[in-house]
């Protein structure tokens, strides 16, 4: 462990206000006072920093190269403080020096390069990586503009840029001396070099300088930082932009708009593929880079490229970086002169995917010409690859030309980015157990029966150190109090909890922990949506990025039922529930953002009416991010994970909710079945058809959901409240898309496809045990705890312990100061 001196902490703090500045304390900003915290912080991670790389080096170790479009960070200083195992120190410094660490960590714009489940989970990735102490790079994009900052107006969702680099970030250091060229468009000319030989030239083409920024990701307590590179796109030739009579001015500045674009800002979609041009050149220049860079570092110390996969894997993060596999295959054939099978043999090596998703609008296809005109030379690799594909497909099936159709990389004029990404890689795993399951026996039944082998589950997990140890501060020195601290590195431990499930005095004390949390929290709704929430209320929440077939309608839906049931029956039992809900909608997506304005409608009306005595509130939280996150499981009681069964891959805010003692109501849908499987089914609240059920509607034509709005009275009286003004007096034509989608079929889609209607009974007799259960605070308490006790498989650290051991074979480095 790293022994930090107050005072030299403290004057590395005042000599960065005075260098940075030229402040003293007293008359730093906020933000200010930040960047020094940072920078001091900063000295003590690079010299980890160095000793890890140099560490790497001696024991010349294998790296896995995280490559992902998206890394959804959260904020760094805090979480640092933490894996130094340093926070007492820290705190105590800045206490000294007069200021607040908690106001300072506030100041941090929280990195937000990712959308939602998927970039988050390579954030959990990373900290597991460093805590383990298995040699990685995240690899990626230095988006200018991250993920949106959501506001809401007038119940509306408004997107604002974020400007999250505006006062400079103080993590980073540019790298210039990595820097690399990639080059776009043109064509492919066959030229002879100096000795004869046919070589594949791009010419014509437009390139950027790719220009790298590394971000310091810290091992907890054990000396282990990693990196975080990510790229960014610079002009490669500015002064050509001096010379008007060069025939070159008009390619120059076409060359520098293409750099101020190609990182400008994150695709704000989550689970919808957009076939937009500038996100395949986004997904080239990364890929481009990163592979670059790190062949030439491998070639750096060893001499024979053939050897590259014992040393170097790729884990391409979906099928985003999946150019990966064509460019290697164009590295290893034209800057290292292998043949086409030495180097298909060596890519398939070191190439591994991960799906995360079976929605068929999340699959990515890309255009031929599109795809050939922006990426000439790996098109053309692409092309070969697919031909030689089909031709072992051929053989294995003569005669079987529906398993073209399916298969092929290259079909129907569309390149097939998962098709692509399977055959190229050694490893396909999906990232929970039905979710691969349902991959190998249905979505990609035809390449499982054909590579068996590299078919494997990872189930997905978070890390503790985020979601409780920094995101929970009370329940994580009541549990370290309990068990020791064991369960900060090794999560299986908090098992030892399950002994104190029982014990009245630890269910009080836990129950009041929760109480002090949700205090917590309704100050900050208080504060933000001038809403009084009962802090005695059922904290019932449901937080993720809004898409229909998560079903934040379902929610909302039976809220509406709740309230009608008590304007009705204003005496009956009912127990004060707080609804509450924070998504963002992807910016292009109508439907999701009539789902914002249905429950801040609802809530308006719900909210302010006196007659149901607040047993009902419901509360939209703008800007649902990861440092909101964090406050937000530590004070829910109800973790709301109603997908349609079978369309959420894994989920991951399912095990921060059970992290945080919340118990699930849920379909068995993702890891939802192996968190009901870990903590068993009478600690949690499992309603609606199961995936099977799903895929066998779903392949008879669905379902008609106006059965249940014939026979079904207050289904009908909640989707006429939709459509007459009830939620939305000004407009009441407002929710009729969303009325119309639940109840007819719109083109190739189904009428309520994602089953709202059929599940809705099914999900209030839910509803109505969760009531019954909280009313039984000792038997709620229980099952809490017991959630909290049984989380212990859901951490990111046994997942990689799973990744590094089954598929990239890495051995874990020890690193001494
Ligand atoms: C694709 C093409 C063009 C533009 C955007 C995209 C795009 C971007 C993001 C497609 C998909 C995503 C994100 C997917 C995602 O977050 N999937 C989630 O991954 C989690 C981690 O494995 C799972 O827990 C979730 O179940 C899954 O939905």
């Amino acid at each position: 462990m790293i022994q930090i001196k107050k005072e030299e902490f403290k004057k590395n703090i005042t000599d960065y206000l005075k260098v940075l500045y030229r402040k003293e304390a007293e008359e730093a900003t906020q933000q200010q006072l930040f960047q020094a915290v940072s920078y001091a912080v900063k000295d003590i991670v690079v010299d980890q920093w160095m000793a890890t790389h140099k560490e790497y080096e001696k024991q010349d170790a294998k790296t896995v190269y995280y490559l992902s479009m998206e890394f959804l960070m959260g904020r760094a200083l805090g979480n640092m403080i933490i894996n130094l195992s340093a926070n007492k120190v820290i705190k105590e410094s800045i206490a000294e020096l007069g200021l607040d660490l908690n106001v300072i960590e506030d100041q941090e714009p929280d990195p937000a390069l990712g959308n939602g489940g998927l970039g988050r989970l390579a954030a959990c990735f990373l900290d597991s990586l460093s805590t383990l102490g298995y040699p990685a790079y995240g690899c990626g994009i230095r988006y200018k503009y991250g993920m949106f900052k959501q506001k809401i107006k007038n119940g509306f969702q408004l997107e604002v840029p974020d400007d999250w680099l505006r006062d400079g970030y103080p993590f980073e250091i540019k790298r210039s001396e990595y820097a690399v060229e990639v080059k776009f468009g043109g064509y492919v000319a066959i030229r002879k070099d100096e000795k004869g030989k046919d070589r594949f030239i791009q010419e014509n083409y437009q390139s950027v300088r790719a220009v790298p920024y590394d971000l310091p990701i810290v091992g907890y307590n054990n000396n282990v930082v990693n990196t975080l590179r990510i790229w960014d796109a610079e002009a490669i030739d500015t002064f050509n932009l001096d010379s008007f009579d060069k025939g070159d001015y008009q390619k120059a500045v076409e060359q520098q708009n293409l750099a101020r674009t190609i990182c400008e800002v994150l695709y704000p979609n989550d689970n919808h593929y957009a076939g937009k041009e500038l996100r395949l050149k986004q997904q080239y220049f990364f890929v481009s880079a990163s592979i670059q860079r790190a062949v030439t570092k491998y070639m750096e110390n060893h001499d024979d490229i053939r050897n590259l996969y014992e040393k170097v894997t790729f884990q391409l993060n979906d099928t985003h970086p999946t150019v990966t596999v064509a460019e290697l295959m164009r590295i290893l054939m034209d800057d290292y002169d292998l043949e086409w099978n030495e180097a298909w043999d060596i890519t398939t090596k070191t190439c591994a995917y991960t799906n995360h998703t079976i929605m068929s609008e999340a699959l990515e296809k890309w255009p031929l010409e599109l795809f050939s005109r922006l990426l000439p030379r790996i098109y053309q690799i692409v092309e070969e690859i697919n031909r030689r594909f089909i031709i072992e497909i051929q053989e294995c099936y003569p005669g079987n030309y529906k398993k073209i159709e399916k298969m092929a990389v290259v079909y129907d004029g569309q390149v097939k980015m998962a098709h692509l990404a399977i055959v190229g890689s050694y490893s396909v795993n999906g990232v929970a157990r039905l979710h691969t399951e349902i991959l190998k026996h249905q979505e990609l039944k035809d390449f499982y029966e054909h590579f068996p082998e590299k078919f494997n589950n990872k189930t997905n997990g978070i890390t503790q150190r985020r979601f409780l140890l920094h995101g929970n501060p009370l329940l994580a020195d009541w549990v370290t109090q309990k068990i020791g601290d064991e369960w900060i590195t090794n999560l299986s431990a908090i098992d030892e909890l399950s002994i104190y499930a029982d014990d009245e005095k630890c269910q009080k004390e836990f129950m009041n922990i929760k109480y002090q949390n949700k205090l917590r929290l309704a100050e900050f709704i208080k504060e933000k949506n001038g809403i009084e929430v009962n802090p005695r209320s059922i904290f019932d929440v449901q937080v993720k990025r809004l898409h229909e077939y998560k079903r934040q309608l379902l929610n909302i839906l039976h809220v509406m039922h709740l309230y009608n049931q008590l304007k009705t029956n204003p005496g009956m039992e009912f127990y004060p529930r707080t609804f509450i809900f924070g998504a963002k909608a992807s910016a292009g997506y109508r439907r999701a953002k009539a789902i914002i304005k249905l429950i801040t409608s609802v809530a308006d009306v719900v909210n302010n009416d006196k007659s149901i005595d607040d047993k009902i509130k419901v509360v939209f939280i703008e800007d649902y991010n990861v440092s909101k996150a964090e406050m937000i499981f530590a004070a829910s009681d109800v973790s709301e994970q109603i997908s349609t069964a079978s369309k959420e891959a894994s989920g991951t805010g399912n095990m921060k909710f059970m992290l945080n003692g919340a118990l699930t109501l849920g379909t068995l849908d993702g890891a939802n079945v192996e968190i009901v499987e870990e903590v068993g089914e009478e600690n949690a609240f499992i309603f609606g058809l199961t995936s099977d059920e799903v895929i066998h509607f779903e392949q008879n034509g669905g379902y008609n959901p106006k059965e249940h709005y014939n026979i079904d009275h207050d289904i009908r009286n909640i989707l006429t409240q939709l459509i007459n003004g009830y939620y939305s007096p000004e407009n009441p034509e407002l929710f009729r898309e969303i009325y119309n989608s639940l109840l007819e079929q719109n083109g190739g889609e189904r009428a309520d496809q994602y089953f709202i209607l059929k599940d809705f009974r099914s999900y209030e007799a839910a509803q109505k045990r969760v009531e019954e259960a909280y009313k039984d605070s000792t038997g709620w308490a229980k099952s809490a705890i017991l959630n909290v006790a049984k989380s212990g498989k859901f951490s990111s650290d046994r997942t990689i312990e799973e990744y590094a051991t089954e598929i990239w074979k890495l051995d874990k480095v020890k690193v001494e100061l």
